[in-house]
């Protein structure tokens, strides 16, 4: 029997930030070690912009800033297997879990999978906040003008009424 097995690829949108230690050194392992990684090529890289500290209860101007940027893949993992990888990456880059939305050397979060939508405990797709976040909608809107958030609708228009 002649069986073919053939990999199934998505796009996926990873968000990337960082406000502790050398944010650009770890931003730019953190993007060839995505790059390299078996069943992932990046297929776009936005921009890295500087953005306040967003707590629990609000924006922090006296946290230290982060740099926020957001990164375009095709890949044949599946969610569960990307977020995996995300999280080693994570830990590489000696993350420490503390309080939430503590500041962090690296977090690496997936913000849509294919346009899928689907939750379970440690992953939901989209990104649950990922529609009230300038930090991620921004530079997402410069590599994907076109994009939409599914269930949210065009993320340029998201920008622009967060914006206004
Ligand atoms: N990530 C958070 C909490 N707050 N604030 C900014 N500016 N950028 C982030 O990436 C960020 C945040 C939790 O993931
Ligand atoms: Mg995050
Ligand atoms: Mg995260």
């Amino acid at each position: 029997m002649n069986v073919q097995l053939r990999t199934i690829e998505a796009d996926a949108v990873i968000a990337i930030g960082s406000n502790l230690g050398d944010r650009v050194a770890t931003f730019e392992a953190a993007v060839r070690a995505l790059a390299e990684a078996d069943g992932v090529e990046v297929t776009a890289i936005s921009t890295p912009i500087e953005t306040v500290a967003v707590r629990p209860d609000g924006e922090d101007p006296d946290a230290p800033a982060y740099l926020n940027a957001v990164v375009l893949v095709r890949t044949s993992l599946p969610p569960r297997k990307l977020l995996g990888l995300l999280n080693d990456l994570e830990r590489e880059h000696g993350r420490v879990r503390g309080e939430r939305w503590g500041d962090r050397t690296l977090d690496l979060d997936i913000i849509d999978y294919a346009g899928r939508q689907s939750s379970s405990e440690d992953l939901t797709l989209p990104h649950p906040r990922a529609h009230e976040r300038t930090f991620v909608l921004r530079p997402w809107v410069e590599v994907a003008p076109e994009a939409e958030l599914p269930g949210r609708g065009r993320i340029a228009d998201l920008l622009a009424e967060l914006e206004r």
